[in-house]
């Protein structure tokens, strides 16, 4: 089941050779790029959607069929537009950072790819403010690949011309939204827009664009290269692929692995990260995406497929694949408090239900994790989520509301047990 070496995807994930592009066309990036693009844009898409491959940021939607969403043609003469989400925010993800850090090459090779299969003018990299040292990684390999021709007129002797843009971002986590993103990119405020229209009909500067996250687009030339079956070979149905994953927390070694999806989470956890600390009966919840999926109990998820439908089936998500791991000395209460206070403090404040909510949620969840609050608040604060939860312009809303939800769901009694303690705290001092 464990993914073979040889089938790793991200061979100097840790860095131990360089990043730069002699290094990187010895592994093999680069490689007759020209050859891909001759294949032709409806080609390249059609083995990007026999791949499987489902994008790599979180929401998972099938990479092949986003791109077919861009126009044929240009149309009134506007261009189209490839946005790369670096904007790497969510609590717990720090994939597409070692990619940019040790592999910058499969990202821009891909982006080139990627850009002609969509009929791209140009592709932006939106890195986030804090990776000032990817930034600068990017933009040292950005200027190798034109100094090689590599971009630019005649990218890679194609015939294609393509530019890559590198744009850093100012530390906003709702940046990473798409819409929010290209706002910023456009030199506005970032807040997400309305959607529909989605980014392929009207996206940067109203022209059609295609945004992806890092890993979708930096995977791409190697699955055109090894062909879509030998990708679609890893997983299962629906959930196919190698992925990376960010175990982070209670492990005894944490780490960003390229595994197998579907890979148990047992076997994950005991293969690349020695077992948990103090052992399997010290686990107590695992976030298996991201701070913006539910936790999952320890019981619950120790034989679960680490993909998409597994941990739906589990009332969470895969996310970004950044499993947040908990054992027995966590205080969960004041773990989820702490991440409905970074959402208060992200939300970008344009919807009421949102810029409201996550406030109103953060209090009730410090005076619950204190013990400070009634037992019907649980209730009330669960109902309070159901409001926020699909009534906002974008995803944070969601995002906001989930974590308690998890919280709510499996940890009820460890909040009426606090309720109640300090309850007979202040009877005792009465
Ligand atoms: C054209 C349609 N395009 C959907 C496109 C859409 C977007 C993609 C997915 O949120 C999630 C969020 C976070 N015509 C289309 C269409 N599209 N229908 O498909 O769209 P959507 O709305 O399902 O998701 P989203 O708004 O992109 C992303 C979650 O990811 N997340 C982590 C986020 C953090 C990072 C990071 O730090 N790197 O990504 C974790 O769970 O909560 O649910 O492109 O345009 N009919
Ligand atoms: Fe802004 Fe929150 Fe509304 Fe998203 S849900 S647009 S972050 S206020």
């Amino acid at each position: 089941m464990a993914l073979a070496d040889k089938d790793r995807i991200f061979t100097n994930l840790y860095g131990y050779q360089p990043w730069n592009l002699a290094a990187a066309q010895a592994r093999g990036d680069w490689d007759n790029t020209k050859d891909l693009i001759a294949r032709g844009r409806d080609a390249i898409i059609q083995e990007m959607k026999d791949s499987g491959l489902r994008g790599r940021g979180g929401a998972g939607f099938p990479t092949g069929m986003k791109w077919s969403f861009m126009p044929k043609e240009s149309k009134d003469g506007r261009p189209s537009f490839l946005v790369i989400n670096a904007d790497e925010s969510e609590p717990g993800s720090c994939k597409d950072r070692e990619i940019i850090r040790h592999d910058p090459h499969k990202l821009i090779e891909g982006a080139l790819v990627a850009g002609f299969a969509m009929g791209a003018r140009a592709a932006y990299i939106y890195i986030r403010g804090e990776y000032i040292r990817e930034a600068e990684t990017l933009f040292a390999a950005v200027a190798e690949a034109y100094d090689a021709g590599l971009l630019g007129k005649n990218a890679a002797g194609s015939g294609y011309d393509f530019d890559v843009f590198v744009h850093r971002g100012a530390g906003a986590y709702i940046c990473g939204e798409e819409t929010a993103m290209i706002e910023s990119i456009e030199g506005k405020k970032g807040q997400p827009r309305l959607k529909p229209p989605f980014p392929a009909g009207a996206g940067l500067y109203g022209c059609p664009t295609t945004v992806n996250n890092v890993e979708s687009i930096a995977v791409a030339p190697t699955i055109l290269r090894r062909g879509a079956s030998w990708f679609s070979s890893f997983g299962r149905e629906n959930n196919k692929g190698t992925k990376l994953f960010q175990i982070s927390g209670h492990v005894n070694t944490p780490c960003v692995v390229e595994e197998e999806m579907s890979i148990p989470f047992r076997e994950l956890i005991e293969k690349h990260c020695g077992g948990i600390r103090g052992g399997w009966d010290n686990l107590l919840a695992v976030i298996p995406g991201g701070s913006s999926v539910p936790l999952v109990p320890a019981a619950e998820i120790m034989d679960a497929p680490m993909d998409f439908d597994g941990l739906r089936a589990l009332g969470s998500g895969l996310g970004t694949a950044a499993v947040i791991v908990m054992d027995k000395s966590t205080d969960i209460v004041r773990a989820i408090s702490r991440l409905s206070y970074f959402y208060k403090h992200e939300s970008c404040g344009q919807c009421t239900p949102c810029r409201e909510g996550t406030g109103w949620m953060w209090r009730v969840m410090e005076r619950l994790r204190t013990g400070d609050a009634d037992v019907e608040e649980i209730d009330m604060l669960f109902n309070v989520t159901k409001q926020v939860e699909g009534h906002t312009i974008c995803a944070l809303g969601d995002a906001a509301a989930w974590p308690i939800q998890g919280l709510i769901r499996h940890f009820r009694p460890e909040i009426e047990r606090r309720i109640a303690a300090r309850a007979d705290v202040r009877e005792a001092a009465e």
